[in-house]
């Protein structure tokens, strides 16, 4: 009689683990939320042009800011990011290059997605050139949690920008060099209890069923 019941159990976890494992797979398995974040061969993707100074691609890499050349570079990609996602993780590899300046540049990353009601941006990164590391490329990785998000298509935008002061007394200036940009859904934080109490439970049954037998 136990046996049964504990069959009848057995099955119904197993039911509700395939389930939830569905799930959470499903959802772990998106890929990034960005298209050609690697770069491979172009800035296909990517808004490059605004601000006074163009981004460029370079072998497999993007190029923000033109050094010596004082202004504003903003380079950035909208995406859909699917209603019910709560957080998203990001990630980035940047690196700047040529010359420390004088006066400093401003590097920064933010995430910005439209909500409810309006529109959030959320500030994932702000590095000055006096504290950055040249020719050494660093990682960059969040994961930021998603609050109203609204269900409208494009509510996603992932925005880098490197603000370049001017240098009077000499030409000397930076860019950033950005590669293997990800913006990836964050599984469900409901479906991983289910699915991990699922198979503690399966382990407990294991469990008692073999004392049984050996009793
Ligand atoms: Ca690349």
């Amino acid at each position: 009689m136990i046996r049964i019941c504990e069959a009848g159990l057995n099955g119904i976890v197993r039911g509700i683990l395939i389930a939830t494992a569905t799930v959470f797979f499903a959802t772990n398995a998106h890929a990034t939320l960005v298209s050609n974040g690697t770069f491979d061969t172009n800035l296909s993707g990517w808004d490059h042009t605004t601000g006074t100074i163009p981004s460029t691609w370079d072998s497999g890499t993007a190029h923000i800011g033109r050094p010596g050349t004082p202004g504003t570079s903003i380079f950035f990609q909208d995406f859909d990011i699917a209603f019910g996602t709560s957080a998203l993780e990001i990630s980035f590899d940047y690196q700047w290059q040529v010359n420390p300046p004088s006066v400093e540049d401003i590097f920064t990353a933010e995430l910005i997605y439209q909500t409810m009601s309006g529109e959030t941006e959320v500030l994932l990164l702000e590095e000055s050139s006096d504290d950055g590391t040249f020719g050494s490329t660093a990682f960059f990785s969040k994961i930021v949690s998603l609050v109203d998000l609204a269900n409208v298509a494009d509510n996603g935008r992932i925005l880098f920008q490197l603000l370049e002061t001017d240098n009077i007394t000499s030409p000397t200036g930076t860019r950033i060099q950005l590669d293997n940009v990800s913006v990836t859904p964050v599984p469900l934080p409901a479906a991983f209890p289910l699915f991990a109490g699922g198979i503690g439970f399966l382990g407990l049954l294991g469990w008692r069923r073999k004392r049984m037998a050996t009793a």
